[in-house]
């Protein structure tokens, strides 16, 4: 099933004629109207007649999240204050966050990219969407919700916390389609069974999880709990919001990138040259229909890789692989680099070891120290001391023969781990001052 047929499956050529379209136009526009993107392009020595195929994109100057902080709040804005009939905000972790802008034409066009993604998950009218994303500044409630009234779908606007009420919602409004972050899933089911709600009685088909990276076993963990189909969704508030790119229900293999309207590509972080298909690095996107905050080559820090191979679902649109983090959140220990996502992929693979766990990186006598607390079941943790020993210095052993790094795993009773009612908090380095 498809939502826009013509666009959603587009011949690879019409759909790259397209994108070259869209780009010169954008160029022209943010060239004319945002005095930051003017200034960059005179720098780079460029104007936007240079634009002849799509591969000029490549002499385009990068667009980072510090010109966003620097052009706070509205400088990087290409419509006029009253053309804007949104505004959104990502909170950072530091100082103020970063701001977006849409036009009625960005509303449209990101309800109509959701209602793709519903389609793509294997949601149609007649379902019940259990949106539990924050509403508000976060992009993640209001983004979903319209999408899902674009599709004709009902959709519950539940937003985050308040957990037992959304579990008596679920189960009295016959919730078909529950949509919240990966780790909100898992703590909306452990709710459920502490109240003798058996989650997988529910009319849930399936899970449209995303805005927080998680594993392909993390997946594995919640369709066993929650006995439905989850889905990977991906996107950020400076390009848009939730519904950039999503799994489609019938390979489940990669994220389709809506190509009609974002350009992907895929960088070395390092050197910034641009890689080959299949290779890991971190997504470049630059955004070419939005009028609100239109942005040129915007490197989104996350990590992945990307696929032109035809999909089975018969979408043409390529696919970006589960983002395996961000590069900032790449942790360095003893010079060995590793991203929470492999930790977990390792914790998930072990019996009894629950979906719970935190990283605390510190520095003691200038050396790194990565301490994991992870939650056993009860039944491991009732074991004996010699037991727990044993399941510790067994996961201690397997990170360092996968990973290369030294740790200390310490096994905690369940529910220790604060849980979280949107992204969760897995690691706290205290090498950060
Ligand atoms: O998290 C938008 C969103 C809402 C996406 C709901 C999906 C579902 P921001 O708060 O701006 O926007 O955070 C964007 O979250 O750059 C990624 O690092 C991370 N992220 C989002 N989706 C995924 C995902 C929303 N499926 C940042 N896997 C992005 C891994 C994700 N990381």
């Amino acid at each position: 099933m498809l939502f826009n047929d013509e666009f959603e499956t587009l011949p690879r050529p019409a759909l790259e004629a397209l994108q070259l379209k869209r780009l010169q136009a954008m160029v022209t526009r943010v060239y004319a109207h945002v005095p930051f993107y003017r200034a960059t392009l005179d720098r780079a020595g460029i104007n936007p007649d240079h634009i002849k195929a799509l591969e000029d994109l490549k002499c385009l100057p990068f667009t980072c999240k510090q010109d966003m902080r620097d052009s706070y709040p509205y400088a990087l804005f290409a419509a006029h204050m009253e053309d804007i009939v949104r505004i959104h905000a990502s909170s950072g972790t530091t100082g103020k966050p970063t701001v977006v802008g849409y036009t009625r034409k960005d509303i449209e066009v990101w309800s109509e990219l959701m209602a793709r993604s519903f389609v793509a998950a294997g949601v149609h009218k007649g379902d019940i969407i259990h949106n539990a994303y924050g509403y508000g500044l976060f992009t993640g409630g209001l983004g979903a919700h319209y999408g899902a009234e674009r599709l004709g779908a009902s959709v519950i606007p539940m937003s985050g916390g308040n957990t037992q009420r959304q579990i008596m919602i679920m189960q009295d409004f016959g919730s078909t389609v529950l949509t919240c972050t990966p780790s909100y899933s898992l703590f909306l089911a452990e709710a459920a069974a502490e109240e003798g709600i058996d989650f997988r009685k529910l009319k849930l088909h399936v899970g449209i999880f995303g805005a927080e990276p998680w594993s392909e076993a993390m997946r594995t963990e919640i369709e066993g709990k929650l006995n439905l189909c989850a889905i990977d969704i991906y996107g950020l508030s400076e390009i848009m919001g939730p519904g950039v790119a999503i799994e489609c229900r019938e390979a489940k293999q990669g994220l389709h990138i809506w190509e009609d309207h974002f350009i992907p590509e895929i960088i070395n972080p390092v050197t910034c040259e641009v890689l080959p298909p299949g290779e890991k690095g971190e997504l470049v996107i630059t955004t070419i229909t939005k009028e609100g905050i239109p942005l040129i080559r915007y490197r989104t820090r996350d990590i992945t890789s990307i696929t032109y191979e035809p999909c089975v679902c018969g979408r043409t649109h390529a696919r970006i692989a589960r983002m395996s983090g961000r590069s900032d959140d790449m942790l360095i220990i003893r010079g060995v680099n590793v991203f929470p996502s492999q930790i977990e992929s390792i914790l998930m693979g072990i019996e009894g070891v629950e979906p719970h766990y935190l990283l605390i990186v510190d520095r003691k006598e200038n050396l790194d120290t990565l301490e994991i607390q992870v939650e056993v079941d009860e039944r491991i943790f009732s074991d004996e001391v010699k037991h727990l020993q044993a399941l510790s210095n067994s996961i201690e052993k397997q990170i360092k023969e996968m990973l290369g790094i030294t740790c200390k795993v310490r096994l905690v009773e369940p529910k220790t781990i604060m849980r979280s009612e949107g992204k969760a908090k897995r690691v706290i380095d205290n090498r950060i001052m």
